[in-house]
């Protein structure tokens, strides 16, 4: 049996067109059923781009998936979107935009790249 080939994939920015809350998005995402990003709680986006440089080991050809919560303090968060990405060209950075889960306004993008 042939060993898996990996790939490192690098999550690069996360991008922020439209926040689902009108003053800002408290958001972190999830991989896996834990949280991956940020270090603390969350971080409050409305617009532009945030740095992410989070890394993880990926099989070639596999298929990955991340998801974008918004934090809500009085009810239960909000699963605002996913994020599918296949790992199967080395190169980037690629975009890719937020499959939404809720019905509401928000519009993100991940922007990443695989080595
Ligand atoms: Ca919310
Ligand atoms: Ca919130």
């Amino acid at each position: 049996m042939e060993a898996q080939i990996t790939y490192t994939l690098r999550l690069k920015k996360l991008h922020c067109y439209l926040s689902d809350e009108d003053d800002a998005d408290e958001v972190f995402i999830k991989h896996a059923g834990k949280k991956i990003w940020p270090e603390g709680k969350f971080i409050k986006m409305k617009s532009g781009a945030t740095d992410l440089n989070v890394e993880l080991k990926v099989v070639k050809e596999g298929k990955v998936e991340f998801e974008i919560w918004d934090y809500d303090f009085l009810t239960p968060n909000d699963l605002l979107g996913t994020f599918m990405i296949r790992a199967d060209s080395m190169g980037g950075p690629y975009t890719t935009d937020m499959i939404k889960k809720d019905k509401g306004t928000s519009k993100y993008a991940l922007e990443w790249e695989l080595m």
